[in-house]
């Protein structure tokens, strides 16, 4: 079994994605603290994303890095700079210096957060961030395809909708993503041969998604799971529907309005 390295370990996609993954592979969990619910064949290797050298450490010798961590919200420029400006650019370095070729880079919706809901998108769009967050991960996948053109990288960026184990309201609806399907995408990204530097969009099969996830297809995906099977209850129960056009209108909801708060 190959060893990877997962990221952001202690975070909730990871910690939803965890048990998943160790069908398939050997996992060394990183995270800036020591991962609390580790199990005993999970290695763990703490890391701050800003400290290179630890980061090193704990890029040694895996075959493959599954890069979630970082901050996952809207929050102050401190922070972000930190975790995903230069805790990115430290993962892909330290990848490359160790010589690890592969890398699945969490990328989020919020790189094209400011694109219309009235509009489809594929992944060739101009980014579109609507967050300080957003613009840090449209650097991300700046930087997966450096490293993929100048150095021999083989990164699959994944700009994530929203993991969970069900749509949470009508905004979700489009961007879902359940966790056996995000499990999928990061296998593709794992062991697909020929990818250089590949952007797919992280959902499963949603009828009122706003994406064209015709690269993802391309690439093998066959997503097993529908948020419009959930869509009459979440409708009813929590439709999380706001008076506020710029929330309503575009993709990335409130994050086109928030300044350092956290989920919508
Ligand atoms: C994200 O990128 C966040 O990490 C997650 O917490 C959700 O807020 C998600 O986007 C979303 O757009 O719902």
């Amino acid at each position: 079994m190959k060893l990877i390295l997962l990221t952001g370990a202690a975070g909730g996609a990871a910690r939803m994605i965890r048990p998943l993954l160790r069908e398939h592979y050997r996992l060394r969990l990183s995270d800036i603290a020591p991962v609390g619910d580790r199990t005993d064949d999970e290695e763990d290797v703490p890391a701050d994303l800003a400290d290179f050298d630890a980061l090193r450490k704990a890029v040694e010798g895996v075959d493959g890095i599954v890069h979630f961590g970082g901050y996952s919200v809207e929050g102050p420029w401190p922070a972000i700079l930190s975790a995903n400006i230069e805790g990115t650019y430290n993962i892909f370095e330290a990848a490359r210096m160790e010589g690890v070729k592969r890398l699945v880079f969490a990328s989020s919706n919020h790189a094209v957060g400011f694109y219309r809901r009235d509009q489809t998108i594929g992944v060739d769009v101009t980014p579109k961030p609507d967050s300080r967050y957003g613009a840090s991960k449209a650097f991300g996948e700046s930087l997966g395809s450096l490293y993929a053109e100048k150095y021999g990288a083989e990164v699959l960026s994944i700009r994530i909708g929203n993991v969970a184990d069900r749509p949470a309201d009508a905004r979700r609806l489009a961007i879902w993503l359940s966790p056996r399907d995000l499990v999928q995408l990061i296998g593709i990204g794992l062991e697909r041969p020929g990818i250089r530097h590949e952007i797919v969009y992280g959902m499963s099969d949603n009828k009122r998604a706003w994406w064209d996830n015709s690269n993802a297809i391309r690439l093998g995906y066959t997503p097993r799971d529908r948020a419009e099977d959930y869509a009459s209850q979440v409708l009813a129960e929590s439709p999380g529907i706001t008076d506020d056009p710029r929330i309503e209108d575009h993709q990335g909801g409130s994050f086109c309005v928030t300044e350092t708060g956290g989920d919508p």
